[in-house]
């Protein structure tokens, strides 16, 4: 037999080979059967060296025709088995567009963060604005343009950290990490006087640590000043703030005469709470836990920031805000907050797209 004979038989045979074929990997295989480099028309191939130039001439364009007539079969078989495939995929893999999409967790939102959101949003909707200072703080802002001056012992209930030399300043005054976030309250009502109704959140700084003391956490400030502003106002906003932060529309709520150098008179808001086996539980269960301090802005203090107390009064208040957030989401140690353990932040962190809302009706 020829070898163009021979081409031929083999061209038949993967015709009806390829025809039969009924997978993408059956094709493979027959792809490299007949044209791989151990192939039978590659091997047919190589004979032609065995002919004289005249009759290879003849039979190697003989057996480039089948080889490219076998190439071309294999590959309109493949499209087609291919396509075949595809609408089986399609009719055994269904989609239900109507299925919630799947968490994919790049991150989560610290509960810190979330706490924070909350909180501004609920205030937000009452009308406050935002308003932030810097965490190193100069003496006087941090204590005493708010009624603490040097060797008030008032001091002492902050354990504070105190820079070395007097930072920027250069006029011996001392530089401290602040331990309240109330400094801000200082500088936006130097900066902006009044009327003001801002909430100030921040990391503060004091020399403490256990397992509800961090030596850093988180304070937020709330100051409203105008010309008509009672200590009414401050009761029914904090009220109402708490109510709508725990989600508990009829959380009890008392306030305690308290002394705070910078307000008067000063007190300290207790809220509803039962303590039943070491757990902590909010509401009207006849207990009471202390929450925040506040009171009304001191006359001093809006005369160190440049109001005139004749005119202008208001309240103030500030809340830890890892303490809240511990109450809320049942966050039993404070430092974890702080240990940056993912697997931590997995179970207690929120998805990005909870976002905080003030969706609480905060007049109830
Ligand atoms: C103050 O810092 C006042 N500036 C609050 C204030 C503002 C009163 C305006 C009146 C008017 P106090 O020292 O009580 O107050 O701290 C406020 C809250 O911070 C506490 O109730 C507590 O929740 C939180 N806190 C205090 N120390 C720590 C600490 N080491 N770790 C975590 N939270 C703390």
């Amino acid at each position: 037999m020829s070898l163009q004979q021979h081409a031929e038989t083999l061209k038949t045979e993967a015709m009806a080979a390829l025809a039969a074929a009924d997978t993408t990997q059956a094709l493979q295989d027959l792809r490299v059967h007949y044209l791989g480099k151990k192939g039978a028309l590659t091997e047919l191939m190589k004979q032609l060296g065995t002919l004289s130039a005249e009759e290879r001439k003849t039979a190697g364009a003989a057996l480039n025709l089948v080889k490219d007539d076998v190439g071309a079969a294999l590959d309109a078989r493949q499209s087609a088995l291919e396509a075949a495939e595809l609408n089986a995929r399609l009719i055994t893999e269904k989609l239900d567009m109507t299925l919630p999409a799947q968490a994919v967790m790049p991150g989560r939102i610290h509960p810190i963060s979330q706490t924070m959101d909350e909180v501004i949003s609920i205030f937000a909707s009452m009308g406050f604005v935002l308003a932030e200072g810097p965490d190193v703080e100069t003496d006087w802002h941090n204590f005493t343009a708010l009624n603490m001056p040097p060797d008030h012992p008032a001091r002492q209930m902050q354990d504070t950290f105190y820079m070395p030399g007097d930072g920027a300043t250069g006029d011996g005054e001392k530089i401290v990490l602040r331990t309240h976030t109330s400094p801000v309250q200082v500088r936006t009502m130097q900066a902006q006087k009044a009327p003001l109704r801002i909430i100030c959140p921040g990391r503060v700084y004091r020399c403490d640590s256990d397992q509800t003391h961090s030596p850093m956490f988180h304070q937020v400030e709330g100051l409203v000043i105008d010309e008509a502003t009672t200590m009414a106002h401050l009761k029914g906003c904090l009220v109402d703030f708490l109510r709508a932060f725990f989600g508990i529309p009829d959380l009890p709520a008392r306030f305690r005469p308290s002394y705070f150098p910078f307000v008067e008179p000063g007190a300290e808001m207790d809220i509803g709470c039962a303590r039943q086996g070491g757990q902590l539980k909010l509401g009207n269960h006849g207990d009471w836990l202390e929450i925040l301090g506040c009171g009304m802005v001191h006359p001093d203090v809006l005369k160190n920031c440049g109001i005139d107390p004749e005119q202008y009064q208001g309240f103030a208040f500030g809340m830890g805000i890892d303490r809240i957030a511990m109450l809320k989401y049942g966050i039993p140690d404070i430092r974890s907050f702080f240990e940056g353990d993912t697997r931590w932040l997995q179970h207690y962190g929120f998805a990005p797209h909870l976002l905080p809302n003030a969706a609480f009706d905060v007049r109830v």
